[in-house]
């Protein structure tokens, strides 16, 4: 076991963003496995779930003329446009059948409230509105995180980016994580999160 201040961070692996979902990333259920073993080595296990309501402003569907993966401005900055996903008591929103829940202490729900997105599991899309992730963290004195999960270059990379900002030692497993890959989205994540001093680590 690690010591008492590591906290595992498992990023939406849910099955909207596993194949057959949604919005399915390649090989999202591959990370289901050992995401599962990997969590006995940590005293701190928390989950974060992509939660929306149907309509959500992040879903091309809810815009006219809108087609998913395209970009809109919204008053917090530019957005990308999903297909319908996660939403909210739907089996897509569920965790993967196959993933561990025993030895989760904290799920935090994230992306609920209609008009905002938020990929990070510590703040909403504007940068700003507190998921209370980091409360919660730091009640239970941890200092370092490690996230993996889905996707890689949008939720896992904004979650790492945040926690490093915020002054947690950070690290990001690549090989139990998997990415969108949007345009390039993977390359400027993964510049984004070193910058950011995250630790990249593939094992
Ligand atoms: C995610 C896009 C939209 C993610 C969530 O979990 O990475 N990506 N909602
Ligand atoms: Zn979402």
């Amino acid at each position: 076991m690690r010591p008492a201040n590591e906290a595992l961070i498992v990023i939406d692996v849910q099955n909207d963003f596993c194949p057959g979902g949604a919005l399915a990333v390649e090989d999202g259920d591959k990370v289901v496995q050992p995401i599962n073993t990997f969590m006995d080595e940590f005293p701190v296990v928390v989950l974060s779930q992509d939660w929306h309501p149907a309509g959500h402003g992040s879903f091309a569907s809810s815009h006219t003329d809108k087609a998913p993966f395209g970009v809109i401005n919204m008053p917090y900055g530019p957005q990308v446009l999903w297909p319908d996903h996660c939403v909210q008591g739907t089996e897509g929103a569920a965790f993967h059948p196959g993933l561990r829940l025993d030895r989760t202490q904290m799920i935090v729900r994230k992306g609920f409230r209609p008009e905002i997105d938020s990929y990070s599991a510590f703040f909403e899309n504007d940068y700003k509105t507190p998921t209370g992730l980091q409360g919660y963290l730091r009640d239970r004195g941890v200092g370092k995180v490690t996230l993996v999960g889905l996707a890689l270059d949008f939720c896992v990379n904004f979650s790492a980016v945040d926690a490093a900002k915020l002054g947690f030692e950070v690290a990001v497993r690549k090989d139990l994580s998997r990415a969108i890959d949007l345009d390039g989205s993977l390359d400027a994540a993964l510049k984004g999160m070193r910058e950011a001093g995250v630790e990249l680590v593939t094992l």
